[in-house]
């Protein structure tokens, strides 16, 4: 494969182009590793900025009834729309978002819209990679809006908020007047709550779950990048594209904000070096899972089970056996 020209119709914003890159940074081959490490090289600080909106939400709230209503608004305003999924469980048939390319009639037939599934694998920091790497390549490619979606399960909405620049939580009416058991955690990474599905019959249930939602943000501790108001909750009605508009205002309210204070950038930076650690620390592992390593560890668990050993040593001996010398 020609990297330079790939990376030529990249920057061209050929969709083809993407979707091939897409393709070979989610390769494991070696070779194809080096040539996507390679592309990425080339196409690193081409100066073009998209929003990346990072989108949580439990089964059946309705992050794919909002990604296409909410993106085709935005390529009807001209903007052009990378939709990505995070989806380490891949639980869904068919690899998440590709599975309900039919919810997403609209977005993945226009032609200012990419729409991309989930790659396929188990192990969430592959994902992750492959994500990130994926993000980096819309952005090269043009793209003004990336949507990263994610199921709320486990730690993938770290994952995602890592790579994004405004992390949105989709919720759904509540029945009474509980909180819908979202984590804390969860709740502190969110910039802004949409409680969807403020239509029709649960329109007053949805109102209620909002006010209940802008209390319990009041209460969380104040985050040095938020200006005023945020983090905020809103209602929204995905099917009724009700409600759209005025979230995408707070969004770029929120993002002018971040940009002119400087934390837009600055929480960038903090991303690279959070995934440059990652990275290390993934690379680390890995040489506790070759054949050798794995066959030392047998080994010297043994001894230090029949009291040969101590676990302090017989650690650093592995370690040393690796080469990783420590202190
Ligand atoms: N009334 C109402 N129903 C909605 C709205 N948005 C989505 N739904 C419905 O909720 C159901 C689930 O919507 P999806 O968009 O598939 O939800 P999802 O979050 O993508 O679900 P998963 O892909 O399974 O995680 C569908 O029947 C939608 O029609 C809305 O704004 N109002
Ligand atoms: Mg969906």
């Amino acid at each position: 494969m020609d990297i330079e020209q790939l990376s030529e119709r990249i920057l061209a914003g050929e969709r083809r182009a993407l979707a091939r890159a897409i393709t070979l940074i989610e390769s494991s081959r070696a070779d194809h590793r080096a040539q996507a490490a390679e592309l990425l090289e080339r196409l690193k600080g081409v100066g073009r900025h998209a929003i990346r909106i990072g989108l949580s939400g439990t089964p059946g709230v309705g992050k794919s009834t909002f990604i296409e209503s909410f993106g085709s608004m935005l390529t009807g305003q001209g903007l052009r729309v990378a939709v990505l999924a995070v989806d380490p469980s891949s639980a869904r048939s068919g690899g998440s978002i590709l599975g309900d390319k039919t919810r997403m009639d609209r977005l993945s037939r226009d032609p200012n819209a990419f729409i991309r599934p989930s790659p396929s694998q188990s192990h969430l920091g592959g994902v992750a990679r492959r994500s990130r790497e994926a993000v980096a390549l819309c952005e090269a490619a043009g793209f003004d809006v990336v949507l990263i979606e994610t199921v709320g399960v486990g730690q993938s909405e770290t994952v995602v908020a890592e790579m994004s620049d405004l992390f949105i939580l989709l919720l759904a009416p509540a029945g009474g007047d509980e909180l819908q058991g979202v984590k804390r955690g969860i709740m502190e990474m969110a910039d802004i709550i949409l409680v969807n599905k403020a239509d029709g019959d649960l329109k007053a249930a949805a109102t209620r779950t909002c006010a209940d939602y802008a209390g319990a943000l009041r209460l969380l501790r104040k985050r040095p990048q938020d200006p005023e108001g945020f983090p905020k909750a809103m209602t929204v009605s995905a099917l009724e594209e009700d409600g759209l508009q005025r979230a995408w205002d707070e969004m770029q309210a929120l993002v002018g904000w971040r940009r002119e204070a400087g934390f837009f950038d600055g929480r960038r930076a903090d991303q690279a070096r959070y995934w440059f650690e990652q990275e290390l620390r993934q690379a680390l592992l890995a040489k506790l899972e070759t054949p050798e390593a794995k066959a030392e560890m047998a080994r010297l668990g043994e001894a230090v089970a029949s009291g040969e050993a101590t676990p302090a040593v017989a650690a650093r001996q592995l370690l040393s056996g690796l080469g990783l010398e420590d202190g």
